[in-house]
């Protein structure tokens, strides 16, 4: 019988009978941050972390918003060649994210589940098991599990070896990009869950999304983009979850009747899915529950010009 090599190993089928939900225990007094592995990619060998082409990697999720707008920087940072990518499969158990057929195994490590990195990183780790995660091969450990700075640092620490193909995180856009999250991140990426609570718990996120979604539907009247007049990071944090509104949170209409209900914010999200980073990093089947219908993302979206 042939033997497997450690590449092509997988983990048994998600199974929450015999190995529980997963769920993280975190004491109250704990002072360590909620995502454990912090560090930064720099171009100045402070950290240790140096851009290199085929050093780094991402386990990504293709269900998972976070991990979408980092591939999604990746792809438009032209990192393809540069920084590889593997997914996690769509359901976990209580061991957390793993690899099996759907997605294929882990090219990098041979580990079955992600926890195996997060082990390797730090012995008996006890935190969160998350997609996006950014391995290091030099190292052979998680460099971050922290979305936000791995997306900064695909897109900005990596110009020597490739060059941008839109660069989305441009200086002078910087300290908007980063106000409107400051507003977006609560509102709308995280307070999506929330509206989608039946009844009085999801009523407060309720109103915020709607009024939220109402005024970037303005902001969006007469300009193509949230930021200057190109394609930038801010775009990418709000579509993720746009992408996934009317087939997850609000399949059964439980916010609203549908993001057409806002027709610039609709026509804008359409108009990026023709990006093809944002395009090739979709996956409707993944994000999408049962019964859900699917609007229809290619019908043209006429936007205004930059
Ligand atoms: N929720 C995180 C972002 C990353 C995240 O939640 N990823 C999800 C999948 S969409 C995950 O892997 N969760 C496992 C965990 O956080 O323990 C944050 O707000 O910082």
């Amino acid at each position: 019988m042939p033997r497997l090599s450690s590449f092509s190993r997988l983990a048994t089928p998600a199974d929450s009978r015999t190995h529980g939900e997963y769920r993280i225990v975190r004491r109250p007094d704990d002072p360590r941050p909620l995502y454990r592995f912090t560090d930064r990619i720099s171009d100045d060998s402070s950290t240790g972390f140096t851009p290199r082409a085929g050093r780094y990697h991402l386990y990504g999720g293709w269900f998972c918003p976070w991990s979408q707008r980092v591939t999604i920087t990746r792809a438009l940072a032209n990192l393809d060649h540069v920084v590889t990518v593997s997914y996690v499969d769509n359901v976990r158990d209580g061991r957390g994210w793993a690899f099996r057929e759907q997605h294929g195994p882990d090219p990098v490590n041979g580990f079955t589940l992600l926890r195996q990195a997060y082990e390797a990183t730090e012995e008996g780790f006890d935190g969160h098991v998350s997609v996006p995660t950014l391995w290091d091969r030099a190292t052979a450990r998680v460099v971050s599990n922290e979305f936000k700075t791995i997306g900064i640092d695909l897109a900005t620490r990596f110009r020597h070896l490739a060059e941008p193909i839109v660069d989305t995180y441009p200086l002078r856009h910087r300290d908007e990009i980063e106000e409107l999250d400051n507003w977006l991140n609560p509102a709308v990426n995280h307070g999506v869950s929330q509206a989608g609570r039946p009844g009085p718990d999801g009523e407060g996120a309720r109103s915020t999304l709607l009024d939220a979604f109402a005024t970037l539907d303005q902001r969006l009247a007469s300009r193509r983009y949230l930021v200057g007049n190109t394609l930038t990071e801010a775009d990418i944090r709000l579509w993720v979850t746009l992408v996934r509104y009317d087939v997850g949170v609000n399949a059964h209409r439980v916010v609203n009747p549908g993001l057409h209900e806002f027709p610039h914010l609709w026509a804008y999200a359409r108009d990026l899915y023709t990006v093809p980073a944002f395009r090739a990093t979709t996956d409707f089947s993944s994000f999408t529950l049962p019964g859900a219908d699917l609007p229809d993302w290619h019908a043209p979206a006429n936007r205004p010009h930059p």
